[in-house]
Protein backbone atom coordinates (compact mmCIF):
# COMPACT_ATOMS: atom_id res chain seq x y z
CA UNK A 1 0.00 0.00 0.00
CA UNK A 2 2.75 2.90 0.73
CA UNK A 3 4.53 1.76 -1.92
CA UNK A 4 1.81 2.05 -4.49
CA UNK A 5 1.41 5.60 -2.57
CA UNK A 6 5.05 6.79 -3.16
CA UNK A 7 4.47 5.49 -6.83
CA UNK A 8 1.27 7.60 -7.04
CA UNK A 9 3.43 10.67 -5.91
CA UNK A 10 6.44 9.77 -7.98
CA UNK A 11 4.53 9.65 -11.13
CA UNK A 12 2.09 12.74 -10.41
CA UNK A 13 5.74 14.62 -9.95
CA UNK A 14 6.95 13.52 -13.21
CA UNK A 15 4.57 14.44 -15.56
CA UNK A 16 3.60 17.74 -13.53
CA UNK A 17 7.52 18.52 -13.99
CA UNK A 18 6.70 17.69 -18.08
CA UNK A 19 4.37 20.12 -18.05
CA UNK A 20 6.03 22.77 -16.62
CA UNK A 21 9.12 21.92 -18.59
CA UNK A 22 6.77 22.25 -21.44
CA UNK A 23 4.98 25.03 -20.82
CA UNK A 24 8.60 26.46 -20.11
CA UNK A 25 9.97 26.21 -23.39
CA UNK A 26 6.64 27.63 -24.85
CA UNK A 27 6.90 30.45 -22.86
CA UNK A 28 10.84 30.48 -23.69
CA UNK A 29 10.03 30.32 -27.21
CA UNK A 30 7.17 32.84 -27.19
CA UNK A 31 8.94 35.27 -25.73
CA UNK A 32 9.03 38.64 -27.52
CA UNK A 33 11.41 41.18 -27.04
CA UNK A 34 9.31 44.41 -28.42
CA UNK A 35 11.71 46.83 -30.45
CA UNK A 36 10.56 49.58 -32.40
CA UNK A 37 12.48 48.52 -35.24
CA UNK A 38 11.05 45.22 -35.57
CA UNK A 39 7.41 46.89 -34.95
CA UNK A 40 7.84 49.90 -37.17
CA UNK A 41 6.97 50.01 -41.14
CA UNK A 42 9.45 52.00 -42.65
CA UNK A 43 9.02 54.07 -45.81
CA UNK A 44 12.20 54.64 -48.25
CA UNK A 45 13.31 57.85 -49.41
CA UNK A 46 15.10 57.99 -52.55
CA UNK A 47 15.74 61.75 -52.35
CA UNK A 48 17.16 62.48 -55.33
CA UNK A 49 13.44 61.45 -56.74
CA UNK A 50 10.74 62.45 -54.13
CA UNK A 51 10.27 66.03 -54.50
CA UNK A 52 12.44 69.29 -55.92
CA UNK A 53 11.72 72.15 -53.88
CA UNK A 54 14.23 74.49 -56.22
CA UNK A 55 13.26 74.17 -59.76
CA UNK A 56 16.55 71.68 -60.73
CA UNK A 57 15.25 69.19 -61.31
CA UNK A 58 17.04 67.28 -58.60
CA UNK A 59 14.88 66.63 -55.51
CA UNK A 60 16.15 67.58 -51.96
CA UNK A 61 15.61 67.91 -48.24
CA UNK A 62 13.36 70.86 -48.56
CA UNK A 63 11.08 68.65 -50.89
CA UNK A 64 10.99 66.13 -48.45
CA UNK A 65 9.96 68.84 -45.28
CA UNK A 66 7.70 69.79 -48.14
CA UNK A 67 5.90 66.48 -47.68
CA UNK A 68 6.29 65.53 -43.89
CA UNK A 69 1.87 65.75 -43.28
CA UNK A 70 2.04 63.55 -46.59
CA UNK A 71 4.75 60.98 -44.93
CA UNK A 72 2.81 60.99 -41.70
CA UNK A 73 -0.57 60.65 -43.21
CA UNK A 74 0.62 57.38 -44.38
CA UNK A 75 1.00 55.59 -40.88
CA UNK A 76 4.37 54.93 -41.21
CA UNK A 77 6.95 54.80 -38.29
CA UNK A 78 10.24 55.15 -39.72
CA UNK A 79 12.24 56.49 -42.48
CA UNK A 80 14.76 55.32 -44.26
CA UNK A 81 16.94 58.02 -46.35
CA UNK A 82 18.78 57.32 -49.51
CA UNK A 83 22.51 59.00 -49.40
CA UNK A 84 22.09 62.18 -48.97
CA UNK A 85 25.94 63.03 -47.65
CA UNK A 86 28.44 65.42 -50.27
CA UNK A 87 28.84 63.40 -52.97
CA UNK A 88 29.82 63.48 -57.22
CA UNK A 89 27.16 61.36 -57.74
CA UNK A 90 28.88 58.80 -60.14
CA UNK A 91 26.36 56.42 -58.18
CA UNK A 92 23.83 58.62 -56.70
CA UNK A 93 25.39 59.38 -53.50
CA UNK A 94 26.80 55.96 -53.19
CA UNK A 95 30.17 57.56 -53.54
CA UNK A 96 30.61 60.18 -50.67
CA UNK A 97 33.34 62.27 -50.57
CA UNK A 98 32.28 63.98 -46.96
CA UNK A 99 30.66 61.89 -44.59
CA UNK A 100 29.44 64.67 -42.37
CA UNK A 101 28.38 67.32 -45.04
CA UNK A 102 25.44 67.28 -46.89
CA UNK A 103 25.38 66.85 -50.80
CA UNK A 104 24.87 70.90 -52.13
CA UNK A 105 21.78 69.44 -54.79
CA UNK A 106 20.31 68.34 -51.54
CA UNK A 107 20.66 71.20 -49.28
CA UNK A 108 22.33 72.35 -46.08
CA UNK A 109 23.19 70.97 -42.66
CA UNK A 110 20.61 73.45 -41.43
CA UNK A 111 18.34 71.64 -44.20
CA UNK A 112 19.13 68.16 -42.50
CA UNK A 113 18.53 69.16 -39.33
CA UNK A 114 15.07 70.96 -40.02
CA UNK A 115 13.88 67.86 -41.52
CA UNK A 116 15.30 65.53 -38.42
CA UNK A 117 13.34 67.70 -36.41
CA UNK A 118 9.91 67.62 -38.60
CA UNK A 119 10.10 63.85 -38.51
CA UNK A 120 10.98 63.60 -34.48
CA UNK A 121 7.88 66.00 -34.04
CA UNK A 122 5.87 63.74 -35.69
CA UNK A 123 6.92 60.77 -34.02
CA UNK A 124 8.71 59.61 -36.90
CA UNK A 125 12.23 58.07 -36.52
CA UNK A 126 15.18 58.86 -39.39
CA UNK A 127 17.71 55.81 -40.68
CA UNK A 128 20.08 56.82 -42.65
CA UNK A 129 22.17 55.06 -45.60
CA UNK A 130 25.97 54.49 -43.83
CA UNK A 131 28.46 53.85 -47.34
CA UNK A 132 31.73 52.44 -45.59
CA UNK A 133 32.68 49.46 -48.05
CA UNK A 134 33.93 52.35 -50.55
CA UNK A 135 34.30 56.39 -50.17
CA UNK A 136 34.55 58.70 -53.32
CA UNK A 137 37.99 58.99 -54.80
CA UNK A 138 37.17 62.47 -54.24
CA UNK A 139 37.33 61.97 -50.62
CA UNK A 140 39.93 63.67 -48.99
CA UNK A 141 41.34 60.85 -47.57
CA UNK A 142 41.44 59.14 -50.87
CA UNK A 143 42.97 62.22 -52.12
CA UNK A 144 46.11 62.20 -49.62
CA UNK A 145 46.06 57.93 -49.72
CA UNK A 146 46.94 58.58 -53.41
CA UNK A 147 49.27 61.30 -52.85
CA UNK A 148 52.50 59.09 -51.66
CA UNK A 149 53.13 55.54 -51.08
CA UNK A 150 54.15 56.92 -47.42
CA UNK A 151 51.43 59.32 -47.13
CA UNK A 152 49.76 58.68 -43.78
CA UNK A 153 45.88 57.80 -45.44
CA UNK A 154 48.02 55.40 -47.57
CA UNK A 155 46.80 52.74 -45.45
CA UNK A 156 43.18 53.72 -45.64
CA UNK A 157 42.48 52.24 -48.85
CA UNK A 158 43.88 48.77 -50.68
CA UNK A 159 46.85 49.46 -52.77
CA UNK A 160 48.69 46.62 -54.88
CA UNK A 161 52.03 48.17 -55.90
CA UNK A 162 52.77 47.51 -59.53
CA UNK A 163 55.84 46.14 -59.35
CA UNK A 164 54.17 43.08 -58.27
CA UNK A 165 53.26 42.73 -61.39
CA UNK A 166 49.26 42.04 -62.58
CA UNK A 167 46.98 42.33 -59.20
CA UNK A 168 44.51 39.18 -58.59
CA UNK A 169 42.12 39.60 -60.68
CA UNK A 170 38.49 40.49 -58.55
CA UNK A 171 35.52 41.31 -60.01
CA UNK A 172 33.73 44.74 -60.04
CA UNK A 173 30.10 45.19 -59.78
CA UNK A 174 30.27 48.11 -62.51
CA UNK A 175 33.53 48.79 -64.20
CA UNK A 176 33.72 48.87 -67.99
CA UNK A 177 36.79 46.12 -67.71
CA UNK A 178 34.77 43.95 -64.87
CA UNK A 179 38.19 44.35 -62.73
CA UNK A 180 37.87 45.94 -59.47
CA UNK A 181 42.11 46.97 -59.82
CA UNK A 182 42.55 50.43 -61.49
CA UNK A 183 46.29 51.74 -62.16
CA UNK A 184 46.84 54.85 -60.32
CA UNK A 185 50.15 56.29 -62.42
CA UNK A 186 50.97 58.79 -59.20
CA UNK A 187 52.21 56.36 -57.03
CA UNK A 188 52.52 53.11 -60.07
CA UNK A 189 49.45 51.29 -58.10
CA UNK A 190 46.92 49.81 -58.49
CA UNK A 191 43.70 50.23 -56.30
CA UNK A 192 40.50 48.00 -55.13
CA UNK A 193 37.25 49.20 -55.90
CA UNK A 194 34.43 46.67 -55.66
CA UNK A 195 32.01 49.21 -57.51
CA UNK A 196 32.82 51.77 -59.95
CA UNK A 197 36.51 52.64 -60.59
CA UNK A 198 35.60 55.90 -58.56
CA UNK A 199 34.34 53.72 -55.38
CA UNK A 200 37.33 53.19 -54.02
CA UNK A 201 37.44 50.28 -51.13
CA UNK A 202 38.23 51.50 -47.54
CA UNK A 203 40.73 49.35 -45.68
CA UNK A 204 38.83 48.16 -42.58
CA UNK A 205 41.82 46.10 -41.77
CA UNK A 206 43.47 49.30 -40.36
CA UNK A 207 42.13 50.12 -37.17
CA UNK A 208 43.08 53.90 -38.02
CA UNK A 209 40.25 53.82 -40.40
CA UNK A 210 37.99 51.70 -38.54
CA UNK A 211 38.19 54.55 -35.84
CA UNK A 212 37.49 57.25 -38.25
CA UNK A 213 34.11 55.41 -39.56
CA UNK A 214 33.13 55.03 -35.65
CA UNK A 215 33.64 58.51 -34.94
CA UNK A 216 31.72 59.74 -37.88
CA UNK A 217 28.76 57.02 -36.77
CA UNK A 218 28.70 58.61 -33.03
CA UNK A 219 28.65 62.08 -34.78
CA UNK A 220 25.63 61.18 -36.46
CA UNK A 221 24.31 59.52 -33.83
CA UNK A 222 24.65 62.31 -31.16
CA UNK A 223 22.58 64.47 -33.50
CA UNK A 224 19.72 62.44 -33.23
CA UNK A 225 19.57 60.05 -36.09
CA UNK A 226 18.08 56.31 -35.25
CA UNK A 227 19.43 54.42 -36.87
CA UNK A 228 21.98 53.02 -39.78
CA UNK A 229 21.13 51.08 -43.56
CA UNK A 230 24.76 50.00 -43.61
CA UNK A 231 25.51 49.56 -47.43
CA UNK A 232 26.99 46.00 -48.63
CA UNK A 233 28.40 46.11 -44.99
CA UNK A 234 29.09 42.38 -45.86
CA UNK A 235 31.49 42.90 -48.16
CA UNK A 236 33.75 45.04 -45.76
CA UNK A 237 36.71 42.54 -44.66
CA UNK A 238 39.26 41.60 -47.08
CA UNK A 239 41.86 38.68 -46.96
CA UNK A 240 44.98 41.41 -47.20
CA UNK A 241 47.35 38.62 -48.65
CA UNK A 242 45.12 39.33 -52.14
CA UNK A 243 45.07 35.61 -52.43
CA UNK A 244 44.91 34.28 -56.27
CA UNK A 245 41.32 33.16 -56.98
CA UNK A 246 40.03 31.93 -60.11
CA UNK A 247 36.26 32.24 -60.72
CA UNK A 248 36.36 27.73 -61.39
CA UNK A 249 37.79 27.64 -57.58
CA UNK A 250 34.99 29.78 -56.51
CA UNK A 251 32.04 28.05 -58.10
CA UNK A 252 33.71 24.97 -55.99
CA UNK A 253 33.44 26.58 -53.05
CA UNK A 254 30.22 28.84 -53.46
CA UNK A 255 28.25 27.58 -55.98
CA UNK A 256 26.06 30.59 -57.60
CA UNK A 257 26.90 34.23 -57.49
CA UNK A 258 30.80 33.41 -56.93
CA UNK A 259 32.27 36.90 -56.04
CA UNK A 260 28.78 38.07 -54.24
CA UNK A 261 29.55 35.15 -52.19
CA UNK A 262 33.26 35.62 -51.48
CA UNK A 263 33.30 39.26 -50.64
CA UNK A 264 30.64 38.34 -48.16
CA UNK A 265 33.06 35.85 -46.69
CA UNK A 266 35.95 38.12 -45.60
CA UNK A 267 38.48 37.19 -42.90
CA UNK A 268 37.42 38.99 -39.86
CA UNK A 269 34.06 40.19 -40.88
CA UNK A 270 32.33 39.24 -37.44
CA UNK A 271 35.47 40.99 -35.24
CA UNK A 272 34.39 44.10 -36.96
CA UNK A 273 31.15 43.85 -36.70
CA UNK A 274 30.98 43.01 -32.80
CA UNK A 275 33.73 45.84 -32.57
CA UNK A 276 31.41 48.78 -34.26
CA UNK A 277 28.85 47.25 -31.98
CA UNK A 278 30.74 47.88 -28.52
CA UNK A 279 32.26 50.99 -29.94
CA UNK A 280 29.09 52.54 -31.25
CA UNK A 281 25.89 50.62 -31.74
CA UNK A 282 25.64 49.45 -28.09
CA UNK A 283 25.58 53.11 -26.69
CA UNK A 284 22.33 54.14 -28.39
CA UNK A 285 19.10 52.82 -28.91
CA UNK A 286 19.58 52.71 -32.36
CA UNK A 287 18.40 50.60 -35.73
CA UNK A 288 21.19 48.61 -37.35
CA UNK A 289 20.05 47.15 -40.23
CA UNK A 290 23.17 45.32 -42.82
CA UNK A 291 22.54 44.87 -46.34
CA UNK A 292 23.16 41.11 -47.00
CA UNK A 293 25.05 40.93 -50.35
CA UNK A 294 25.88 37.57 -51.03
CA UNK A 295 24.84 36.33 -47.28
CA UNK A 296 23.64 33.15 -47.50
CA UNK A 297 20.66 31.36 -45.45
CA UNK A 298 23.06 29.15 -43.80
CA UNK A 299 25.38 32.07 -42.40
CA UNK A 300 22.97 34.79 -41.73
CA UNK A 301 21.96 34.20 -38.07
CA UNK A 302 25.93 34.98 -37.29
CA UNK A 303 25.20 38.36 -37.88
CA UNK A 304 21.73 39.42 -36.06
CA UNK A 305 21.68 36.86 -33.57
CA UNK A 306 21.39 39.05 -30.50
CA UNK A 307 23.59 37.21 -28.37
CA UNK A 308 26.37 37.63 -30.71
CA UNK A 309 25.88 41.64 -30.06
CA UNK A 310 26.24 42.80 -33.80
CA UNK A 311 24.22 43.88 -36.35
CA UNK A 312 19.84 43.84 -35.52
CA UNK A 313 18.35 42.89 -38.97
CA UNK A 314 19.05 42.61 -42.74
CA UNK A 315 18.38 42.67 -46.33
CA UNK A 316 18.80 39.42 -48.21
CA UNK A 317 18.70 38.84 -51.86
CA UNK A 318 17.49 35.54 -52.10
CA UNK A 319 13.86 37.02 -52.62
CA UNK A 320 14.99 39.77 -55.01
CA UNK A 321 17.08 37.62 -57.20
CA UNK A 322 14.59 34.88 -58.10
CA UNK A 323 13.97 34.31 -61.68
CA UNK A 324 17.56 35.52 -63.59
CA UNK A 325 19.35 33.54 -66.11
CA UNK A 326 22.78 33.26 -65.37
CA UNK A 327 25.31 35.17 -67.00
CA UNK A 328 24.64 38.68 -65.04
CA UNK A 329 23.11 41.33 -66.66
CA UNK A 330 20.04 41.17 -64.51
CA UNK A 331 18.08 39.17 -67.78
CA UNK A 332 15.32 37.65 -66.62
CA UNK A 333 14.65 33.62 -67.72
CA UNK A 334 11.69 33.58 -70.04
CA UNK A 335 10.30 31.00 -67.66
CA UNK A 336 10.56 33.71 -64.81
CA UNK A 337 9.58 32.47 -61.35
CA UNK A 338 6.88 30.60 -60.25
CA UNK A 339 4.89 30.93 -56.73
CA UNK A 340 5.98 27.54 -55.06
CA UNK A 341 9.85 28.76 -55.26
CA UNK A 342 8.72 32.19 -54.09
CA UNK A 343 6.88 30.35 -50.83
CA UNK A 344 9.82 28.59 -50.49
CA UNK A 345 12.30 31.25 -50.25
CA UNK A 346 10.45 33.23 -47.98
CA UNK A 347 9.60 30.63 -45.76
CA UNK A 348 13.35 29.60 -45.12
CA UNK A 349 14.24 32.84 -44.51
CA UNK A 350 11.61 33.01 -42.18
CA UNK A 351 12.40 30.05 -40.52
CA UNK A 352 15.93 31.16 -40.06
CA UNK A 353 14.84 34.18 -37.63
CA UNK A 354 11.95 32.01 -36.00
CA UNK A 355 13.66 32.36 -32.95
CA UNK A 356 16.40 34.25 -32.89
CA UNK A 357 17.38 37.56 -34.92
CA UNK A 358 15.08 39.42 -37.01
CA UNK A 359 14.77 39.90 -40.82
CA UNK A 360 12.84 41.68 -43.22
CA UNK A 361 10.44 42.21 -46.05
CA UNK A 362 11.00 44.22 -48.88
CA UNK A 363 10.29 43.62 -52.72
CA UNK A 364 11.41 46.86 -54.19
CA UNK A 365 14.43 49.42 -53.26
CA UNK A 366 16.69 51.61 -55.33
CA UNK A 367 18.41 49.09 -56.94
CA UNK A 368 15.14 46.57 -58.02
CA UNK A 369 12.56 47.32 -60.78
CA UNK A 370 9.17 48.55 -59.24
CA UNK A 371 7.39 45.95 -57.10
CA UNK A 372 4.51 46.02 -59.13
CA UNK A 373 6.20 45.09 -62.64
CA UNK A 374 8.29 42.64 -61.23
CA UNK A 375 6.34 40.57 -58.68
CA UNK A 376 2.82 41.93 -59.43
CA UNK A 377 0.85 42.57 -62.63
CA UNK A 378 0.75 46.12 -64.29
CA UNK A 379 -1.32 45.06 -67.06
CA UNK A 380 -4.27 48.39 -66.31
CA UNK A 381 -6.41 45.38 -65.81
CA UNK A 382 -4.52 44.00 -63.01
CA UNK A 383 -2.25 46.93 -61.62
CA UNK A 384 -4.37 47.52 -58.33
CA UNK A 385 -4.91 44.14 -57.47
CA UNK A 386 -1.55 43.28 -57.47
CA UNK A 387 -0.75 46.37 -56.29
CA UNK A 388 -2.30 45.82 -53.06
CA UNK A 389 -1.75 42.28 -53.31
CA UNK A 390 2.32 42.88 -52.49
CA UNK A 391 1.09 45.77 -50.10
CA UNK A 392 -0.62 43.07 -47.76
CA UNK A 393 2.03 40.54 -48.10
CA UNK A 394 4.88 42.80 -46.78
CA UNK A 395 2.80 44.12 -43.98
CA UNK A 396 1.57 40.69 -42.57
CA UNK A 397 5.08 38.48 -42.90
CA UNK A 398 7.04 38.35 -39.99
CA UNK A 399 10.28 40.78 -40.35
CA UNK A 400 10.22 44.23 -40.30
CA UNK A 401 8.40 45.56 -43.59
CA UNK A 402 10.00 47.96 -45.75
CA UNK A 403 7.59 50.15 -48.37
CA UNK A 404 9.88 52.10 -50.98
CA UNK A 405 8.45 55.86 -52.03
CA UNK A 406 5.84 55.52 -54.90
CA UNK A 407 4.73 51.50 -53.88
CA UNK A 408 1.80 53.14 -51.72
CA UNK A 409 0.74 54.40 -55.07
CA UNK A 410 1.75 51.61 -57.27
CA UNK A 411 4.18 53.28 -59.11
CA UNK A 412 5.45 51.01 -62.05
CA UNK A 413 8.43 50.43 -64.06
CA UNK A 414 8.89 53.25 -67.33
CA UNK A 415 10.68 50.84 -69.15
CA UNK A 416 12.82 52.35 -71.54
CA UNK A 417 13.55 51.87 -74.99
CA UNK A 418 17.24 53.93 -75.42
CA UNK A 419 19.89 53.63 -73.33
CA UNK A 420 19.92 57.31 -73.78
CA UNK A 421 17.23 57.72 -71.24
CA UNK A 422 18.86 55.46 -68.58
CA UNK A 423 20.88 57.51 -65.81
CA UNK A 424 22.36 54.52 -63.78
CA UNK A 425 25.90 53.55 -63.75
CA UNK A 426 25.54 49.82 -63.51
CA UNK A 427 23.10 49.99 -66.75
CA UNK A 428 25.27 52.53 -68.80
CA UNK A 429 28.73 50.38 -67.94
CA UNK A 430 26.91 47.14 -68.34
CA UNK A 431 26.17 48.28 -71.86
CA UNK A 432 29.39 49.71 -72.68
CA UNK A 433 31.02 46.46 -71.20
CA UNK A 434 28.41 44.24 -73.68
CA UNK A 435 29.25 46.49 -76.36
CA UNK A 436 33.09 46.70 -76.29
CA UNK A 437 32.33 42.40 -76.13
CA UNK A 438 30.34 43.23 -79.44
CA UNK A 439 26.98 41.64 -78.83
CA UNK A 440 24.04 42.89 -79.81
CA UNK A 441 22.42 44.78 -77.09
CA UNK A 442 19.04 45.12 -78.07
CA UNK A 443 17.93 41.69 -76.31
CA UNK A 444 19.38 43.25 -73.10
CA UNK A 445 17.65 46.98 -73.45
CA UNK A 446 14.49 44.69 -73.57
CA UNK A 447 15.56 42.54 -70.39
CA UNK A 448 16.37 46.02 -68.50
CA UNK A 449 12.86 47.15 -69.34
CA UNK A 450 11.94 44.45 -66.45
CA UNK A 451 14.86 44.62 -64.44
CA UNK A 452 17.28 48.10 -64.59
CA UNK A 453 17.31 49.70 -61.48
CA UNK A 454 16.33 53.16 -63.24
CA UNK A 455 12.44 51.59 -63.49
CA UNK A 456 12.65 52.05 -59.14
CA UNK A 457 14.26 55.75 -59.28
CA UNK A 458 11.82 57.99 -61.75
CA UNK A 459 9.98 60.99 -59.78
CA UNK A 460 7.71 60.27 -57.45
CA UNK A 461 4.19 60.82 -58.85
CA UNK A 462 2.12 63.35 -56.84
CA UNK A 463 -0.08 64.31 -59.27
CA UNK A 464 -1.29 64.84 -62.89
CA UNK A 465 0.24 68.36 -63.90
CA UNK A 466 3.62 68.14 -66.21
CA UNK A 467 6.28 66.04 -64.27
CA UNK A 468 4.15 64.78 -62.00
CA UNK A 469 4.23 67.48 -59.52
CA UNK A 470 8.10 66.60 -58.69
CA UNK A 471 9.51 69.33 -60.52
CA UNK A 472 8.90 72.84 -62.23
CA UNK A 473 12.37 72.23 -63.58
CA UNK A 474 13.58 69.41 -66.09
CA UNK A 475 13.70 66.17 -63.96
CA UNK A 476 16.88 64.23 -63.91
CA UNK A 477 15.21 61.71 -65.08
CA UNK A 478 12.06 60.99 -66.77
CA UNK A 479 8.50 60.60 -65.23
CA UNK A 480 6.56 57.57 -65.93
CA UNK A 481 3.97 59.69 -68.30
CA UNK A 482 1.65 57.32 -66.61
CA UNK A 483 1.65 59.88 -63.60
CA UNK A 484 -1.85 61.18 -65.60
CA UNK A 485 -3.68 58.51 -64.32
CA UNK A 486 -0.92 57.39 -61.04
CA UNK A 487 -0.89 59.85 -58.50
CA UNK A 488 -1.15 60.78 -55.28
CA UNK A 489 -3.85 63.46 -55.49
CA UNK A 490 -6.15 61.30 -57.15
CA UNK A 491 -5.44 58.44 -55.29
CA UNK A 492 -6.06 60.63 -52.27
CA UNK A 493 -9.56 61.24 -53.33
CA UNK A 494 -10.39 57.85 -54.16
CA UNK A 495 -11.66 56.06 -51.49
CA UNK A 496 -10.97 52.71 -53.36
CA UNK A 497 -7.47 53.68 -54.35
CA UNK A 498 -4.12 51.87 -53.90
CA UNK A 499 -3.20 54.65 -51.51
CA UNK A 500 -6.51 53.69 -49.47
CA UNK A 501 -5.97 50.05 -49.15
CA UNK A 502 -2.25 50.90 -48.07
CA UNK A 503 -3.60 53.19 -45.03
CA UNK A 504 -5.90 49.99 -44.00
CA UNK A 505 -3.53 47.59 -44.46
CA UNK A 506 -1.07 49.48 -41.89
CA UNK A 507 -3.11 49.90 -39.20
CA UNK A 508 -4.50 46.39 -39.36
CA UNK A 509 -0.41 45.69 -38.58
CA UNK A 510 -0.33 48.06 -36.11
CA UNK A 511 -3.94 47.27 -34.32
CA UNK A 512 -2.57 43.39 -34.36
CA UNK A 513 0.50 42.31 -33.08
CA UNK A 514 0.21 39.28 -34.38
CA UNK A 515 0.81 40.15 -37.74
CA UNK A 516 4.34 41.47 -36.50
CA UNK A 517 5.38 38.99 -33.90
CA UNK A 518 3.07 35.88 -34.43
CA UNK A 519 4.96 32.95 -35.74
CA UNK A 520 4.57 32.28 -39.10
CA UNK A 521 3.25 28.70 -40.72
CA UNK A 522 2.96 28.41 -44.64
CA UNK A 523 0.02 26.42 -45.47
CA UNK A 524 -0.46 24.32 -49.11
CA UNK A 525 3.55 25.17 -50.21
CA UNK A 526 2.81 23.20 -53.24
CA UNK A 527 -0.09 25.07 -54.82
CA UNK A 528 1.07 26.97 -57.97
CA UNK A 529 -1.38 30.28 -57.11
CA UNK A 530 -2.47 30.68 -53.69
CA UNK A 531 -0.02 31.95 -51.34
CA UNK A 532 -1.27 31.26 -47.53
CA UNK A 533 -0.07 31.35 -44.08
CA UNK A 534 -1.23 31.43 -40.21
CA UNK A 535 0.08 33.90 -38.13
CA UNK A 536 0.14 33.01 -34.41
CA UNK A 537 0.79 35.11 -31.24
CA UNK A 538 -0.51 33.57 -28.01
CA UNK A 539 -4.48 33.32 -28.25
CA UNK A 540 -4.38 35.16 -31.69
CA UNK A 541 -4.49 33.55 -34.99
CA UNK A 542 -4.74 35.34 -38.32
CA UNK A 543 -5.06 33.45 -41.80
CA UNK A 544 -3.43 35.47 -45.34
CA UNK A 545 -4.30 34.09 -48.69
CA UNK A 546 -2.98 35.91 -51.31
CA UNK A 547 -3.94 34.89 -54.77
CA UNK A 548 -0.73 35.58 -56.91
CA UNK A 549 -2.73 34.92 -59.98
CA UNK A 550 -4.60 36.25 -63.29
CA UNK A 551 -7.45 33.55 -62.43
CA UNK A 552 -10.36 32.74 -59.82
CA UNK A 553 -9.12 30.59 -57.71
CA UNK A 554 -11.19 28.30 -54.94
CA UNK A 555 -9.03 27.57 -52.40
CA UNK A 556 -10.08 24.52 -49.93
CA UNK A 557 -8.05 25.37 -46.45
CA UNK A 558 -6.34 22.69 -45.32
CA UNK A 559 -8.27 20.26 -42.34
CA UNK A 560 -8.67 21.60 -39.02
CA UNK A 561 -8.10 25.35 -40.34
CA UNK A 562 -11.85 27.18 -40.32
CA UNK A 563 -12.06 30.98 -41.10
CA UNK A 564 -13.30 33.22 -39.00
CA UNK A 565 -14.17 36.85 -39.44
CA UNK A 566 -12.08 38.92 -43.03
CA UNK A 567 -10.31 41.92 -41.47
CA UNK A 568 -9.25 43.00 -44.87
CA UNK A 569 -9.09 42.00 -48.34
CA UNK A 570 -9.38 44.04 -52.00
CA UNK A 571 -12.10 43.16 -53.02
CA UNK A 572 -15.39 44.65 -51.32
CA UNK A 573 -16.84 40.78 -51.50
CA UNK A 574 -15.32 37.97 -50.88
CA UNK A 575 -17.32 34.50 -51.42
CA UNK A 576 -16.19 32.19 -48.62
CA UNK A 577 -17.80 29.47 -45.87
CA UNK A 578 -15.62 28.36 -43.43
CA UNK A 579 -13.92 25.65 -45.07
CA UNK A 580 -13.19 27.40 -48.65
CA UNK A 581 -12.73 30.41 -49.84
CA UNK A 582 -12.81 31.87 -53.90
CA UNK A 583 -10.38 34.21 -55.06
CA UNK A 584 -10.51 36.81 -57.76
CA UNK A 585 -7.20 37.55 -59.28
CA UNK A 586 -5.03 39.22 -57.05
CA UNK A 587 -7.31 38.98 -54.50
CA UNK A 588 -6.27 39.19 -51.01
CA UNK A 589 -7.86 38.26 -47.80
CA UNK A 590 -6.80 38.33 -44.02
CA UNK A 591 -9.14 36.42 -41.43
CA UNK A 592 -9.25 35.69 -37.74
CA UNK A 593 -9.00 32.33 -37.56
CA UNK A 594 -11.61 30.23 -35.20
O1 LIG B 1 24.07 47.76 -53.48
C1 LIG B 1 24.83 46.62 -53.27
C2 LIG B 1 24.70 45.58 -54.23
O2 LIG B 1 24.87 44.42 -53.91
C3 LIG B 1 24.45 45.98 -55.63
O3 LIG B 1 25.33 45.27 -56.41
C4 LIG B 1 23.05 45.72 -56.00
O4 LIG B 1 22.69 44.43 -55.66
C5 LIG B 1 22.94 45.89 -57.46
O5 LIG B 1 22.90 47.25 -57.69
C6 LIG B 1 21.70 45.30 -57.99
O6 LIG B 1 21.70 45.45 -59.36
C7 LIG B 1 24.43 48.86 -52.73
C8 LIG B 1 23.50 50.01 -52.99
O7 LIG B 1 22.23 49.68 -52.56
C9 LIG B 1 23.58 50.38 -54.43
O8 LIG B 1 22.66 51.38 -54.76
C10 LIG B 1 24.99 50.85 -54.70
O9 LIG B 1 25.13 51.11 -56.06
C11 LIG B 1 26.02 49.82 -54.27
O10 LIG B 1 25.75 49.27 -52.99
C12 LIG B 1 27.36 50.47 -54.17
O11 LIG B 1 27.38 51.34 -53.09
Amino acid sequence: MYKIVVAIILGYMVISCKLNSAENSNDSKSEIQREWWKEGVVYQIYPRSFKDSDGNGVGDLRGIISKLDYIKSLGIDIIWLNPVYKSPNTDNGYDISDYEAIMEEFGTMADFDELLEGLHNRGIKLVMDLVVNHSSDEHRWFQESRSARNNSYRNFYHWWPAEKGEPPYRRSFFDVTGKAWTYDKTTNAYYLHYFSRKQPDLKWENPELRRAIYKMMRNWFDKGVDGFRMDVISFIAKDTTYPRVTEEELKEIYGDDTWGRYYADGPNLHAYLREMNEEVLSQYDVMALGEGAGVTIDNALKFVDEDRKELDLFFHFDGVSLGYSPGGYKQLDPEGWSLTEFKDIYTRWNDVFAEKGWGSIYLGNHDQPRMVSRWGNDAPEYHNKSAELLQTFILSMRGTAFIYYGDEIGMTNIRFDNIEDYRDIETINWYKQLKNMGKNTDKYIEGWKLSARDNGRTPMQWNNSLNAGFTSGIPWIKVNSNHKKINVAAQENDSGSILNYFHKMIQLRKNNPVLVYGSYELLSPDHPQIYAYVRTLGESKMLVVLNFSTEEIEYQLPVGIKTGSVEISNYDVTDVNEERVVLKPYQTVIFTLK
